[in-house]
């Protein structure tokens, strides 16, 4: 391996012909690997957005739903996993403030410090390369994660080190370790701080799903994904765990570590892995794990198993891309999306639909029709997306190529949530926020709160597999009904009360199902509602109020260290 001077590279995550620096103090250096500064809520300086929050629901999924939207928070998954599979002194600082991170790398000396961000935190990153320069000017710098797919990134941020792609065997290498040993997946708690109705539910170990990474990327390589092709794009992926056996072992340990039975399982495409999700199941039913999946799959991907498949895996949760059955992408082939995300809702599978706005071939006079088709799916939840093009993707390029990027679109603001960076055949940048807006607004007017949805479907699927043949079944549905009945029948009687002034149409059906409930709940949980319900209620109205006075929700800064000695 070559070492070369310091002056700035982009490297590549794989390849030996390319020319490599690796650090001198090999895995004695000390490491430092950081998420970009909030708050992240707001408009600021450095590319915060109010419309952009740290937070996956609230900000791209259930942001029209007021006190009804879920709020969440997640760790940065890449950087904990870098942390896990290298041996030097390592802190994992995330979601810091500015001066958390610029206490952190005053206070102690480190070799290395480490950047994570994406695309729309570039002013972020620009801050703390200038923060450590001044701080600590012996470290050295590395970017890495999906900000390092701008066109020119070298001359915009000073950085020592800009990492393309996968992470893990980039920083082993760096570090002098070997990068074929393999992958340790660190113990994750998939979502933090959660709250809904305007209550901040419980954390309990063992409560949340663990988060299980079994790769990066996917193969499908559809034009405009940001991370098929940050990983190498079509037919490319990189697999942390091959085997259906790797995934099981990794599953097992998780559940002994976090006491969990649920996982979120987060690889663009777990279900393309046809052969890997078999092996996983024939070990599950060997082992009778009663597990509870939540994965993100494409139309086409699912087709290839049976529901019942799907039910014993334990999928219970699944993020599929609907798009629009005129745009031509392959992961839709075959598929009648609306039948199938239906067959999916009557097996107890909560579906998170996913449409994006603004496709090429939307026009004003053709757009409501397609959110229309969109919105009748009917999903557990929808995710609204501008069609985007972000550097890095096949689009990116073709529209570049084209002349039609608009240039002066700051990073901050592109994202898919708020106006076109791009010049539409059809649809001006103000009209694109007016259509992703209503889409919002449209789903949530005919379908209620997600919530109401999700219990919907978990009570679906409880009578109809409440007497399963297969125990593991059974006992995962009976597991859900027993710990959620109560809770869900008190959140539908706050709802029918809330939406009693708002749409009585919706009202009425949640009230139908409160019932349903109710008739299928045991005693505490038929008692539970007219406690919890008024509770809930009033919860719900002071959290209305709390938004409309401009409230929003920030991340916990976590520091976790590892292999540590004070220096
Ligand atoms: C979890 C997640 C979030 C969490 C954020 C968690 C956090 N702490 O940052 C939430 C839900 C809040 C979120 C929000 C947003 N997200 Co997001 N998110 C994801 C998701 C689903 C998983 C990320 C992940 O952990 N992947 C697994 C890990 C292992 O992969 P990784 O992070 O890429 O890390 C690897 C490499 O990139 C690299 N690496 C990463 N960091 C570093 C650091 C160093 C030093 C090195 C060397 C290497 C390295 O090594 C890692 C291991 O291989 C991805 C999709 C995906 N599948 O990755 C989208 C994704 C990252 N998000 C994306 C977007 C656009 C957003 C939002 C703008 C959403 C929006 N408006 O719709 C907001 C931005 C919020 C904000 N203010 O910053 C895009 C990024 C696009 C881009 N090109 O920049 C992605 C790729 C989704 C997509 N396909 O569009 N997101
Ligand atoms: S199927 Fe989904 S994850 Fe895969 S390339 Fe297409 S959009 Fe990306």
């Amino acid at each position: 391996m070559e070492i070369q001077s310091s002056s700035v590279h982009a490297s590549q995550s794989s390849g030996s012909s390319i020319t490599f620096e690796k650090h001198p103090k090999g895995t004695q250096a000390r490491v430092l690997l950081s998420s970009v500064f909030g708050p992240y809520a707001q408009d600021d300086e450095f590319g915060s957005r109010s419309i952009n929050p740290m937070e996956l629901y609230h900000n791209q999924v259930t942001r029209a739903q007021g006190s009804f939207s879920l709020r969440m928070f997640h760790r940065s998954w890449g950087i904990m996993m870098i942390q896990a599979n290298i041996s030097a002194p390592c802190t994992v600082l995330d979601f810091p403030t500015r001066d958390d991170f610029a206490r952190e790398i005053t206070r102690n000396h480190y070799d290395v410090i480490g950047l994570s961000s994406i695309i729309v935190n570039l002013g972020k990153v620009r801050e703390m390369c200038r923060m450590i320069r001044r701080l600590s000017p012996a470290s050295t710098i590395v970017i890495g994660g999906h900000i390092a797919a701008i066109p020119g990134i070298e001359a915009m941020i000073e950085a020592d080190h800009i990492v393309k792609g996968e992470g893990i065997a980039w920083m082993r290498r760096y570090l002098g370790e070997d990068e074929g040993t393999p992958i340790r997946h660190p113990a994750i708690v998939s979502g933090m701080r959660t709250r809904i109705m305007g209550i901040r539910l419980p954390e309990r170990k063992g409560a949340t799903a663990a988060t299980i990474i079994p790769s990066v990327g996917c193969p499908m390589g559809c034009n405009f994904c940001t991370t098929s092709a940050f990983f190498g794009g079509k037919g490319k992926f990189v697999n942390f765990f091959e085997t259906g056996d790797e995934l099981f072992a990794v599953m097992s340990q998780m559940e002994d570590e976090l006491k969990v039975n649920s996982f979120f399982i987060m690889d663009e495409n777990f279900l393309l892995h046809r052969e890997r999700a078999m092996r996983l199941l024939e070990l599950m039913k060997q082992g009778h794990k009663s597990w509870t999946m939540s994965v993100f799959a494409s139309a086409n991907a699912i087709r290839k198993y049976t529901m019942q498949e799907l039910v014993e895996l334990g999928v219970s949760w699944l993020w599929m891309g609907l798009e629009s059955p005129r745009a031509g992408y392959s992961k839709l082939q075959g598929s009648d999306t609306r039948d199938l995300t239906r067959e999916l809702r009557e097996h107890g599978i909560r579906v998170q639909g996913s449409s994006i706005i603004g496709l090429e071939h939307h026009t004003p006079d053709n757009i409501v029709a397609e959110i229309e088709h969109a919105v009748s799916h009917d999903t557990d939840f929808h995710q609204f997306m501008l069609y985007t093009p972000v550097p890095g993707t096949p689009l990116y390029q073709q529209i570049s190529q084209e002349g039609r990027l608009l240039n002066n679109v700051d990073y901050a603001d592109v994202h898919g949530q708020f106006k076109f960076n791009f010049k539409h055949a059809a649809i001006s940048r103000d009209d694109s926020k007016r259509f992703l807006d209503w889409a919002f607004w449209r789903d949530f007017q005919l379908n209620g709160p997600s919530l109401y949805r999700i219990s919907r479907t978990l009570l679906a699927g409880w009578k109809r597999y409440k007497d399963s043949p297969d125990p593991r079944v059974r006992e995962r549905f009976a597991r859900e009904m027993h710990r959620l009945s109560g809770i869900y029948g008190s959140a539908l009687w706050a709802m029918e009360r809330q939406f009693r002034k708002v749409d009585l149409r919706v009202s009425n059906q949640i009230r139908e199902l409160r019932q349903e409930f109710k008739q299928e709940s045991g005693w505490l949980s038929r008692w539970l509602p007219s406690v919890l319900g008024p509770i809930l209620l009033w919860t719900t109205r002071r959290e209305e109020k709390r938004l409309a006075r401009g409230k929003t929700y920030e991340p916990p800064t976590i520091l976790e260290r590892t292999n540590w000695v004070e220096a």
